[in-house]
C-alpha cells in the first residue's frame, strides 16, 4: 500500500470515529440538545445543589443556580427586567412570587405536571406552582433556656417576656421570605395597628436581624440566641445535623406558613429549559429529593411521601394565612414595618 492510500484510510477512520463520537454524545445529551439553564433559588444550598445535579443528570440540560433570599431575588429580577439573566425562580415563599407576578416579572406557565399538585398549592393564573409547604415557629436552645430556668415560648406574647430581651433572632422582612411570612402572620393575626405595634415591641427583644430566615434557627443551635424565628423544618434540619439542643415550638394563637414555589422568569434567556425544569420539580421523584439532604418541608405532589422527620410538626396550629393579600401588600407592609421599628 502506498503512503497516500494509507493516509486516506487513516483519515477515513478518524472521520468515522469523530462522526460516531459526535452521534453518541448528541444521544447522551438526549433530546435536549444544547439547552442550558440559569436558576435563582431561595432554597437551602444543599437542596438546591442536589436538585440541580439530578435535573442535569436526567435531562442533559447544563444548569447553574445561585442561592439568594427572596428579597434579593426580587431586587435582582427587577434590575434585570430588560435583560434577564436567569429563567427560573426556584424555592422561597410564594408571597414573593405573587409580588413578582404583580410587577410583570414572571411568565405564565401551567405545567402539564401541575395536575398532580393540589389546587390549594398553585396559582390560579399559572404564574407559580407550589412545591412544598413549611410552618413558621420558634426554634429555641433548650440548654440556654434551662440555664435561665425558662420554658420555650408557646405564644407570640411569650416572645415579649423580659427574659427573652436581647435573646431573639429573626431576619429582616425586606430581604428574607421567612421574616416577611412572620410580619404578614402577625399583622393577619392581630390586625395592622396592633400587629405593627407588636413588631415594634418585638424589636426591643431582638438580638440581630439576619439576611436569611434560616439563620435564626442556626444561631439558636449554636447557642448565640435563645430563640430563632424560622421555618420549623429548618430547626429539624439543624438538630439532625448535630445541634442537639434545639427544640421546636409554635404559637398557640396559630402560626403562618409558606407555600414554597417555582416559576418561570419573564423573558429569561432559556424558556424551553425553564419549562422543563418546572415540569421536573413538580414530579414525585424530584419533590422527595429534599428529605435526602435534610430538607423536611411537607410536599405538594399528591403522590409524594412527606418526610417522616416532619411528623412532629403535623399538629401545628395554623392561621388561615391570606397569601394573596400578603403577596400584594409586601412592599407597603415592609415599609410600614421599617417605620414602626425606628
Ligand atoms: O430551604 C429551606 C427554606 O426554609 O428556606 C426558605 C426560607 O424562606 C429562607 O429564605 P429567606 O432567606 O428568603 O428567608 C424556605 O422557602 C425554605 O423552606
Amino acid at each position: 500500500m502506498n503512503k497516500k492510500k494509507l493516509l486516506a484510510l487513516a483519515l477515513g477512520a478518524v472521520i468515522t470515529m469523530t462522526a460516531f463520537v459526535g452521534c453518541g454524545s448528541k444521544d447522551s445529551a438526549s433530546k435536549n440538545g444544547d439547552l442550558k439553564l440559569t436558576i435563582y433559588s431561595g432554597l437551602m444550598e444543599d437542596y438546591m445543589v442536589k436538585a440541580v445535579n439530578e435535573f442535569q443528570k436526567e435531562t442533559g440540560i447544563k444548569t447553574e443556580a445561585v442561592r439568594m433570599s427572596s428579597g434579593e431575588i426580587l431586587t435582582r429580577m427587577r434590575a434585570e427586567k430588560a435583560n434577564p439573566k436567569a429563567s427560573v425562580w426556584f424555592g422561597g415563599p410564594a408571597d414573593g412570587f405573587i409580588q413578582a407576578s404583580e410587577e410583570g416579572l414572571l411568565e405564565k406557565y401551567e405545567s402539564p405536571s401541575a395536575k398532580d399538585i393540589l389546587d390549594e398549592f398553585k396559582d390560579k393564573d399559572g404564574f407559580w406552582t407550589g412545591i412544598y409547604v413549611g410552618y413558621l415557629g420558634f426554634v429555641s436552645n433548650e440548654k440556654l433556656l434551662k440555664e435561665k430556668g425558662i420554658e420555650a415560648p408557646k405564644s407570640w406574647e411569650d416572645l415579649l417576656k423580659p427574659e427573652f430581651k436581647g435573646q431573639v433572632s429573626t431576619a429582616n422582612p425586606g430581604s428574607s421570605g421567612t421574616a416577611y411570612t412572620t410580619l404578614a402572620t402577625v399583622v393577619q393575626l392581630m390586625g395592622e395597628e396592633k400587629g405593627l405595634d407588636y413588631m415594634k415591641k418585638l424589636n426591643g427583644q431582638v438580638k440581630s436581624y439576619e439576611k436569611s430566615g434560616t439563620a435564626p434557627a442556626r444561631l439558636a443551635g449554636q447557642g448565640e440566641a435563645m430563640v430563632g424565628l424560622s421555618f420549623l423544618h429548618d430547626g429539624i434540619k439543624y438538630r439532625e445535623e448535630g445541634m442537639k439542643d434545639l427544640v421546636m415550638t409554635a404559637p398557640v394563637e396559630g402560626t403562618g406558613y409558606e407555600i414554597g414555589a417555582v416559576g418561570v422568569i419573564k423573558d429569561g434567556p432559556d424558556q424551553e429549559a425553564a419549562k422543563k425544569f418546572v415540569d421536573w420539580c413538580l414530579s414525585k421523584k424530584a419533590q422527595e429529593l429534599g428529605q435526602t439532604v435534610g430538607s423536611y418541608q411537607f410536599l405538594t405532589n399528591k403522590d409524594a411521601n412527606a418526610p417522616e422527620k416532619a411528623e412532629e410538626l403535623k399538629d401545628t396550629k395554623l392561621i388561615k394565612y391570606d397569601l394573596d393579600w400578603a403577596g400584594k401588600n409586601r412592599t407597603a407592609l415592609v415599609e410600614k414595618w421599617n417605620k414602626s421599628i425606628k
